[in-house]
């Protein structure tokens, strides 16, 4: 008998696929495509067991495809720009680009011993040259559309990073990355115009049905959609004061307005009242401090301006403040406050004893703020509302809006969350923005022709806050393209998340030196169908593509808009309860549990750990159990092999047992495939497969088996050969070396899927009857030969049995196999 051998069997298999290029795929007429994308790494350095579960998942998912009938295309990449490297590269006395190229070989070669089948001829980096001129290009058919522009804005800037922060990068006032407090600065900046695709992408993410509905939920509050009214409110003076509110039907209730530190005409507004110069003080201290989200958890702070503005539905006159809450970058950066109603505004007015009216009465009864201990933001119907008493809220914001556009003191609007998205970084590590300064000319773009604008060597690169392309003379002095004079180039980079909005586009062709990407290609094999990565991605990467995919479309680049049809998030690996991570120390290296176990247990193992979607937790001693499993499928086949090969004979001459493992196997191969089909299910597959394991094991003989019947062997053969197939997208080394045992010449990435044979599934029922102390309580359907904890357990489940039960002690069951079953109860 022959020993698994699985450092022997992994090499030999990895070669073959290596030699045949086994994973390398090209356009194909007459089979349906499949793009299988996992989330490219950032070349971070060593893999753990944790980093393995992406592409392992993808990697099943490959081969099962494959084995499906699929054309599939399986790529990998780098986003090698940004901040991990340059920060890595800082820490350990290296060069980014050095550090990158070190890791990427590494992770390379790792992911190969996994055994992952990638398309390694597709392979980019997002640092190459290669790459990212047409990064470049791309800010360039941005800029032409006017969907690229600059500004000077109050950005979000880490000192610590020392690097400016997209608003998403921002949590709680904080870095994401380092935990530092986000300060304000007011630069130059270039933006993306996403906005003008705010409507459409909230709108198509409500229908991406091959979403998670949680990422869709995440996408859709952060565009974040409001309808309301622009209320206009006025100064004594009749200048006007427009509130954004969605809440119209509380208009009755505003007892103050507040306007943000950040309006444009605040200065305006306070001159010359008596509260001026402490309003302007105030003014001073939060400018700026309203444009982070998570504004919410900060204190409310505020003060009077000495005006007041005029509520248009009934001439009152109410005191206008200025307070951190109101965001200068969202609506008209002027609120009514309504503090029966709204809970900010409740808090707000209870710190400064402003004062509370109930407008919208939760019974219609309640006619009076009293006794609120937070705001009602609940339904009810409308009171101390004029006219509009007694209407529900609901009516009354459609009554609302109608009256004010009739007497023209207000106007509907639809208004977005999503700002426009800053993608200048004044780092050194990333795509140079290709644009040109020049005094004469202004803002002239780098002609195409002259793309890529290199990124030069850098002697010092540490950040300071100015971007380091600044200190190189040669890189900044140019002329200008338009007029030949002396010009100075751009020295900001791209945000890394410009780099991966469109890897997906240049796996389809990454030796092309005349475009991205061919059209032709795209056509084929775009959009994606299958994008597996972390939830940590479900807003900002994801949107980013998907408006990037929508401006290629409108180029006439790109004919589908929605780049990924279906997303899969998969769950994190823990260790001791905690993410599993290098720098918490509890990250578990693959190389050593490969070389113990090989490289099929540790995938097996990863996949049966738990569903793929869920966080989980990784136990070593479990990594064991899969090894044992799969020496034991190893010696059933070495047994098997031996038998004679040939048509199982029909169910009509086989013995019961041996029918018995026969639809076994076909219950397995039915469940396998549903369960990977459905929801990537490979962990509750596999058990499927360790049934029928142990199954075979009951016929399996000690010697050599010549003795045992034809049949057995012919019968044993089969599920033998099923389970080789079901568990090969788990483990596909050692599948394919049995395969090859069982006397097949063609490999089993090639061989389709077994089909099952339903009719073998179905069993006769029986009805039982169910007595309940010896009276007859009812009747249930059994498969026939169900066994006694089958059958109560189906009796128990039965309503019209089951309340005969309840409450009662259980003292034995009387089971009668196929007739009656009978609980003594007391
Ligand atoms: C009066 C009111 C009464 C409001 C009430 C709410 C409840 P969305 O769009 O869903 O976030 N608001 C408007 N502009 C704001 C700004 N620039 N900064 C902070 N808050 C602002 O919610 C819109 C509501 O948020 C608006 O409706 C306004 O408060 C506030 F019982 O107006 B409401
Ligand atoms: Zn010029």
């Amino acid at each position: 008998m022959e020993d698994y051998n699985f450092a022997e069997i992994e090499a030999k298999w990895q070669k073959y696929w290596q030699e045949r290029g086994t994973f390398h795929t090209t356009r194909l007429d007459g089979k349906p495509k499949y793009y299988c994308l996992v989330m490219f790494p950032y070349p971070s350095g060593e893999l753990h067991v944790g980093h393995g579960r992406n592409y392992i998942l993808g990697d099943a998912l490959m081969r099962w495809k494959r084995k499906m009938g699929y054309n599939v295309m399986f790529p990998i990449g780098w986003d090698a720009f940004g901040l991990p490297a340059e920060n890595a590269a800082l820490e350990h006395n290296t060069s980014p680009w050095e550090w990158t190229q070190h890791n990427i070989q590494r992770m390379r070669e790792q992911i190969n011993a996994w055994g992952v089948g990638f398309d390694w001829e597709r392979e980019v980096a997002t640092s190459d040259p290669d790459y990212y001129r047409w990064t470049q290009l791309i800010f360039l058919w941005m800029y032409e559309k006017g969907l690229a522009y600059r500004r000077k804005a109050s950005v979000n800037w880490c000192p610590r990073c020392s690097t400016v922060l997209a608003n998403e990068q921002v949590i709680g006032g904080q870095c994401e990355r380092c935990d530092s407090d986000v300060e304000l600065k007011r630069l130059e900046q270039w933006f993306f115009r996403i906005t003008d695709y705010a409507e459409e992408l909230l709108r198509d993410a409500e229908v991406l049905e091959g979403w998670p509905e949680r990422v869709r939920t995440m996408q859709a509050n952060w565009i974040g959609r409001s309808e309301g009214v622009d209320i206009f409110f006025h100064l004594d003076d009749g200048s006007k004061i427009p509130c954004f509110t969605t809440r119209q039907d509380t208009i009755f209730g505003a007892t103050y307005a507040v306007i943000s530190p950040d309006h444009p005409e605040i200065e305006a507004i306070v001159r010359g009242t008596p509260e001026e110069a402490a309003a302007l003080e105030f003014v001073k201290k939060y400018a700026g401090t309203t444009s982070q989200r998570g504004l919410e958890d900060t204190e409310k702070e505020g003060v009077f301006t000495g005006r007041y503005l005029v509520n248009p539905v009934n001439q009152e006159r109410i005191p206008l403040w200025i307070a951190n809450y109101v965001v200068g970058e969202y609506g008209t950066g002027a609120i009514m406050a309504v503090p029966a109603h709204d809970q900010r505004d409740f808090e707000f007015a209870k710190k400064y004893d402003l004062p509370i009216r109930l407008v919208i009465s939760p019974d219609g009864k309640m006619k009076d703020a009293g006794s609120l201990e937070a705001a009602h933001e609940g339904p009810g119907i409308m009171v101390n509302s004029g006219d509009f008493d007694g209407t529900d809220n609901e009516e009354g914001k459609a009554r609302v809006a109608d009256y004010m556009e009739e007497k023209a003191i207000g106007e509907r609007c639809v208004r977005y969350k999503l700002r426009d998205w800053l993608i200048s970084r004044q780092r050194y590590w990333g795509t140079p923005i290709p644009i040109i300064y020049c005094d004469k000319c202004g803002t002239v773009p780098v002609p195409e022709a002259d793309l890529p604008v290199l990124l030069p060597e850098l002697e010092e690169w540490k950040p300071t806050g100015e971007s380091p392309l600044k200190t190189l003379g040669s890189f900044v002095e140019t002329t200008c393209p338009a007029c030949g004079q002396p010009a100075r180039r751009e020295t900001d980079t791209m945000d890394t998340f410009v780099d991966s909005t469109w890897y997906y586009l240049r796996y389809l062709d990454p030796a092309d030196e005349t475009r991205p990407w061919e059209p032709g290609e795209a056509d084929y094999w775009v959009p994606v169908d299958m994008y597996i990565g972390g939830i940590e991605h479900a807003i900002l990467h994801l949107l980013y593509s998907r408006f990037v995919a929508r401006v290629f479309s409108d180029l006439g680049y790109l004919a589908t808009r929605e780049p990924f049809s279906n997303l899969f998030t998969q769950g994190m690996i823990c260790k001791d309860g905690f993410k599993m991570s290098k720098s918490k120390g509890n990250a578990i290296p693959a190389d050593d549990l490969i070389e113990r176990f090989g490289t099929d247990t540790v995938r097996l193992y990863t996949l049966f750990v738990g569903p793929p979607e869920k966080d989980v937790e990784w136990i070593d001693r479990s990594v064991e159990g899969c090894s044992r499993f799969l020496s034991r499928l190893w010696r059933a086949v070495e047994v098997v092999s031996h038998f004679a090969d040939g048509a199982v004979p029909g169910a009509g001459s086989l013995t019961e047992d041996e029918l018995g493992l026969l639809r076994k196997s076909h219950w397995a191969i039915k469940k396998v495939r549903e369960d990977i089909e459905k929801k990537f299910h490979f962990n509750t597959a596999t058990s499927a497969v360790m049934e029928l394991v142990n199954e075979m094991y009951r016929f399996l003989p000690d010697g050599p088996g010549d003795d045992l019947p034809e049949s057995t062997g012919k019968v044993l053969r089969f599920a033998a050969e099923a389970a080789v197939q079901m568990i090969y997208a788990m483990t596909p080394h050692i599948c394919e070396e049995m395969w090859q045992k069982l006397g097949h010449s063609t490999a089993l990435i090639e061989t389709p899927f077994p089909e099952h044979d339903e009719a073998l599934l179905k069993t006769d029922s029986v009805n039982v009857v169910v007595q309940v102390n010896g009276k007859l309580r009812g009747s249930i359907s059994v498969p026939a030969g169900a066994g006694r904890d089958a059958a109560e357990a189906a009796a128990r489940q039965d309503e019209s049995i089951a309340k005969w039960l309840e409450g009662k002690t259980l003292r034995k069951t009387v089971y009668v196999k196929d007739k009656l079953i009978n609980f003594v109860v007391s």
